[in-house]
């Protein structure tokens, strides 16, 4: 028998030492003379991964061995970060490989700095979804994630001119943590068409051919859990050109630029991440993107179900798929043509598994958010799943019908089939009906998807298919890591880090808030924060700031509903009230910064027009010698995961004043929170649990309540519509060329004054620059700051991924964990 390979374990530097050379001179294949930072970071890397990939062997034996229940979270983003640090604090010794890293040279930060972060998502969602797959691996969850492997994530924004300039984020050129399978390939069919026959029997067979074939291959990159042995695994799909029957036949006539172009459009289909947040828009490269992954990942599923050789009936009892938005929805026609059209099951049985095994989560009310696709392109692309599609809706409407008969309206509204020129398909809809359960993904939000977009399903259905799963954040990233003083204070006052594991235990902070010497730490540890995130400022965006100021944090992607056009209009405000006062009345007042980061969709002209007017305002009021330290405006280039893990940490106060009811859930909300920030907000998303959790002396909110909005918009076309006085005059000083160029932010300011104000800035702006004047009362009673700061750390346990993932596995999944034996 072999002997088992085991990672050798690096219990002193030395150890640690010898194997990063040893990789750096072998699997890399480089000399110890040139090793620069890349070469430490790439030695390290394989280091800890040799150790990680062990336990993610073992993992996966284990796994199918047991044959347990398996959850597969299907989402087209996971904004994964960095893997370094997290594999370290997952595999332990991260000290040793600190003092390693010192013996060669290199500093820990530099070298962790070094990685690229894994940019494949746009914001909110991509992150819930790394934040679930760390929470799965650490509860023991036998769970994988499925998505596309982008050859570019989402691209790189740099400032030029005060304008956002997208950078290609051309990531894979050296990526130690993926893992190519090219013995896991699944060819994939587009176009085509569909013949239908009778068999022997007299049953109706349809088969889908003479399409065109692409190939999938698997890429796996491993999640490793805290404080377990459990890693699981991210699958990532990349397509490239079939290498089937006909494959070189063009190349083979002498077509050689054909058959290259043929292989390039393969390439095409996982080529880049669709950099849209919040708005669907229907390319049909974006539909190819969502069946290539979705019957990629069928297909593997029901491969490894199918080797345990168990009944079809048993498939919801051993799969639990859940639809990370409505992105994957085409999962649920395709497992149809899967156990109808390939194995033979008749409708209402197939049927049947389908509901059973997907589950649905919601992330959004926006109209302009929800996809729908047309049906001619899915016809042209897709068949054989419209005629699917076709008769789900058929079968359902039938029902409906039955249990309705006299709302003859109702079939109109909730048909899957849209009767517009051309016919759409809605796919929120199709992905309601195809599964057992729907959540949304804080309170305010799932239930306003059931009294709007869903309302008439809930009658159909009745309310229990639709339940709420409040988002949450993973504790090991986003304050272990992020934050690692803090953790270590914590874990000191409570006795060591179980509360990395169980944040409900954070509750026993309470007991000392009154203890001198921790307030003195927690606040010296913000301290330092807010200096490290000002040296990087300085280096990065070239604006010097105090750190005894306020810090005022916003970072987000840009977009109208989250209001970073309130944001600087207030900031404007507190500039003009700045410049009215003498010398001596501004120095009694609380000096400011306002930090802003964010991508806009490269489409969207209204949010590229917030971030000009930002870097205008900043530009002026940095420069302006009567304001000083009073007030400092930066725009942070390129915000993304990493630098996140710096920005969190740093506040003392950070904005989610998004119109309410049009935020989901939001989560940096959580993430802030959990590290020493107060939070102003709007009553809107995940704002009112954490409200409800910290308590409201603990959290400043402000503006108009979500059941109220509908009114306000009627009335500004309807009723007489007043600009607020003091937004006024912001607009004035706007108009009159204060910040450049008064033209190009025109359509910005008349989307208020002229349009409507769909999003109800001008509303909220008085309660908005009220609470931002109390604010500025409260962070000087710094002792108050700091019991509330440290009093909402203490009551934050409700928001971790943890608590999450065991309300869907619960509620949801019906599954349970698998944990590692005990000796292996
Ligand atoms: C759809 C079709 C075509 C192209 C792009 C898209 C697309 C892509 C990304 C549509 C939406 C998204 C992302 C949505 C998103 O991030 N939603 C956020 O989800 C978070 C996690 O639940 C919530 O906290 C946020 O409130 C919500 O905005």
């Amino acid at each position: 028998a072999w002997k088992k390979f085991s990672a050798k374990e690096f219990s002193s530097k030395e150890d640690f030492e010898a194997e990063v050379v040893r990789h750096i001179e072998t699997t890399l294949a480089r000399s110890l003379f040139n090793c620069d930072e890349a070469a430490a970071y790439g030695g390290t890397s394989l280091a800890f991964r040799d150790r990680l990939v062990i336990e993610w062997n073992k993992t996966q034996q284990n796994q199918t061995f047991a044959d347990p229940k398996r959850v597969y979270y299907l989402s087209l983003e996971f904004l994964m970060g960095r893997a370094l640090d997290n594999a370290m604090l997952n595999v332990g010794m991260k000290d040793v490989a600190k003092d390693g890293l010192s013996d060669l040279g290199f500093r820990m930060e530099d070298i962790i700095g070094q990685e690229r972060d894994a940019a494949l998502g746009n914001g909110g969602l991509g992150r819930l979804a790394a934040c679930f797959l760390d929470s799965l691996a650490t509860l023991n969850y036998p769970a994988w994630g499925y998505a596309l492997r982008y050859r570019y994530g989402i691209f790189k924004q740099e400032i030029v001119d005060g304008y956002q300039v997208e950078i290609p984020d051309y990531w894979l050129d050296f990526n130690p943590w993926e893992f190519p399978r090219h013995d896991v390939t699944v060819d994939i069919q587009f176009y085509g068409g569909v013949r239908k026959y009778m068999d022997e029997s007299g049953k109706q067979i349809s088969v889908w051919e003479n399409g065109e074939i692409v190939t999938a291959v698997a890429y796996d990159a491993p999640v490793p859990g805290y404080g377990t042995k459990t890693t699981n695994n991210l699958r990532l799909w990349s397509s490239k050109a079939s290498h089937g029957e006909f494959d070189f036949t063009k190349f083979n006539s002498g077509e050689y630029e054909a058959s290259v172009a043929d292989q390039q459009r393969a390439e095409t289909i996982s080529a880049v991440l669709y950099p849209n947040d919040n708005l669907e828009r229907g390319k049909e490269l974006r539909l190819k993107q969502q069946y290539f992954w979705c019957a990629a990942s069928l297909f593997d599923i029901v491969r490894r179900f199918k080797k345990s050789k168990k009944a079809w009936s048993e498939f919801p009892n051993q799969v639990a798929i859940q639809l990370n938005d409505t992105h994957p929805t085409l999962a649920i026609p395709e497992l149809l043509r899967i156990l109808i059209d390939l194995e033979g099951l008749n409708w209402d049985d197939a049927w049947d598994i389908v509901q059973k095994t997907f589950g649905y989560t919601n992330h959004t009310v926006l109209p302009e958010a929800l996809e729908k696709w047309s049906v001619p392109l899915i016809q042209h692309l897709l068949p054989r799943h419209l005629q699917i599609i076709y008769d789900i809706n058929l079968q359902f409407l039938q029902y409906v019908e039955r249990s309705f008969p006299k709302d003859r309206d109702m079939l109109g509204r909730v048909s899957i089939i849209e009767e517009s020129q051309p016919k759409m398909v809605r796919m929120a809809y199709l992905a309601v009906i195809g599964s057992h359960k729907v959540n949304g993904v804080a309170e305010l939000h799932s239930d306003l998807i059931k009294t709007t977009i869903f309302k008439d399903f809930v009658k159909i259905y009745g309310p229990d298919k639709f339940t709420n799963v409040t988002n949450g954040i993973t504790p090991r990233r986003w304050l272990h890591q992020a934050n690692p003083r803090l953790s270590e204070l914590i874990a000191s006052k409570l006795g060591g880090y179980d509360f990395l594991k169980d944040l409900t235990l954070l509750h026993k902070l309470e007991n000392f808030v009154d203890d001198k010497d921790f307030r003195k730490e927690f606040q010296e540890i913000k301290y330092a924060n807010k200096v490290r995130l000002a040296k990087y400022i300085k280096e990065a965006q070239g604006i010097p700031v105090n750190p005894s100021g306020l810090f005022d944090i916003q970072v987000k992607r840009m977009h109208e509903y989250k209001r970073q056009q309130l944001n600087i209009f207030g900031v404007i405000h507190r500039y003009l009230e700045l410049k009215d006062m003498s010398p001596e009345d501004r120095k009694k007042m609380q000096p400011r910064v306002s930090i802003f980061g964010g991508k806009a969709a490269p489409g969207y002209w209204m949010a590229k027009t917030v971030i000009h007017l930002i870097n205008q305002v900043s530009k002026i009021v940095n420069a302006d010698k009567d304001i000083g330290d009073l007030l400092k405006v930066v725009f942070l280039e390129d915000y993304n995961v990493s630098k996140a893990e710096i920005i969190v940490p740093a506040s003392d106060i950070s904005e989610h004043i998004s119109t309410a009811g049009t935020e989901a859930s939001g989560t940096s909300n959580m993430k802030f929170v959990l590290n020493g920030g107060l939070i102003i907000g709007t009553c809107d998303g995940a704002n009112i649990e954490i409200t409800r959790e910290v308590g409201d002396d603990n959290i400043f909110l402000f503006g108009n309540l979500a059941e109220d909005v509908e009114d306000l918009r009627h009335g500004h076309f309807y009723g007489g519509f007043e600009i607020d006085p003091q937004l006024k005059r912001v607009f004035e000083t706007v108009r009159n060329g204060t910040f450049g160029d008064a033209g190009q932010f025109s359509a910005l300011v008349n989307s208020i004054v002229e349009h409507g104000d769909y999003y109800l800035v001008s509303d909220d702006f008085k309660s908005y620059i009220d609470t931002q004047k109390l604010i500025n009362e409260a962070y000087k009673q710094q002792d108050e700051w700091l019991t509330k700061t440290i009093t909402a750390v203490a009551r934050m346990g409700f928001f971790s991924s943890d608590r999450c993932i065991e309300e869907y596995a619960n509620e949801i999944w019906n599954c349970e964990p698998l944990p590692p034996p005990e000796k292996n």
